[in-house]
């Protein structure tokens, strides 16, 4: 596959050196292509992307309030479809507060409707933009500002894509950094579906995982080798694995990250545990509905 060589997101945007959700963007960029709308809630990326007056996405983007993206975005479709052009991607680009958590609702709406747009939710597993905060994406054992030692996150992450596929849409698919290609391809895809699409990418934060800024393609790459994070698709109802794991390196995982660092060997088992439960529901699915 040839990866297009147009830059679209400008380089001196104002993310975090390191940062994941930047470089998310970056790729989805290369797949969307100019004419893509964005339409950003709350979160990182209304600041990576610039104060007023700029705007380092590269593409026009509609800044909107936190629980509204999947519902915005939808009437933005909707409008360009009313002026005869079709031809114009519109993408809901959140942070996974805003998407697992506050823009839940309107997300649900969206995918109910089958609204023609591109969901994705770039997942940071917090709310890093005001600091840290847990959020219902973040994994058990990772500490934050709400989840400060010895009260470490207590609740197994929520499964957002089992959730968006309880809504029968024609396109879902995980992602992550670590793996660019596999990113391309899956919004080259979910560009050409009519219909709602979700995608939900894994984007390493340095400051809030608190790891230094050279290590997320190494952390993001682990996740999916360890079975933390599932690289699949789910398309008109059928289940596709991408890329399998080697489920080992979970301790090198968490030790990687500060925000593991107090986890006891009684939680290090439940995280396991998690993970095994996790995949023995899903590879039912990748044999059974495929
Ligand atoms: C209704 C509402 N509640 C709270 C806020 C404050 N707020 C702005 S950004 C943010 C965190 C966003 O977190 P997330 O969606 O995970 O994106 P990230 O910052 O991690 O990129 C919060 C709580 C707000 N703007 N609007
Ligand atoms: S806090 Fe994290 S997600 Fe936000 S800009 Fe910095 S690295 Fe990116």
């Amino acid at each position: 596959m040839k990866i297009p060589k147009d830059e679209i997101l400008k380089p001196n945007h104002l993310a975090c050196p390191g940062c994941g959700a930047a470089l998310a963007m970056r790729l989805a960029l290369k797949a969307l292509g100019r004419k893509t709308v964005i339409v950003i809630p709350a979160c990182c990326w209304t600041v990576i992307n610039g104060p007023w007056g700029k705007n380092y996405a590269g593409v026009p983007v509609f800044h909107t309030a936190f629980e509204t993206t999947a519902a915005v975005a939808a009437g933005i479709k909707a409008s360009l479809e009313m002026q005869g052009k079709d031809d114009i991607t519109v993408v809901g680009w959140a942070g996974d507060g805003g998407t697992f958590d506050i823009g839940l609702q309107a997300l649900s709406g969206a995918a109910e409707r089958n609204d023609d747009i591109i969901y994705v939710c770039y997942d940071n597993e917090a709310y890093m933009n005001t600091g840290i905060q847990r959020s219902s994406a973040t994994p058990i054992g990772a500490e934050t500002t709400t989840t400060p030692a010895p009260m470490l996150k207590n609740r197994p992450k929520k499964d957002l894509m089992e959730l968006v596929a309880a809504h029968s849409v024609p396109y879902i698919a995980s992602a992550t950094v670590a793996y660019p290609v596999d990113l391309i391809k899956k919004f080259e895809k979910a560009k050409s579906k009519k219909g709602f699409k979700l995608i939900h990418i894994l984007t390493p934060c340095p400051p809030g995982h608190k790891f230094p800024e050279d290590k997320t393609i190494e952390i993001s790459k682990l996740a999916v080798e360890t079975g933390i994070f599932p690289l699949y698709e789910i398309e008109d109802g059928r289940y596709k694995l991408n890329k399998k794991p080697k489920f080992t390196g979970i301790e090198e995982y968490l030790k990687l990250q500060g925000r593991f660092r107090n986890i006891s060997e009684k939680e290090m088992e439940v995280i396991k545990e998690n993970i095994k439960e996790r995949w023995r529901r899903l590879e039912i699915k990748f044999e059974y509905f495929n």
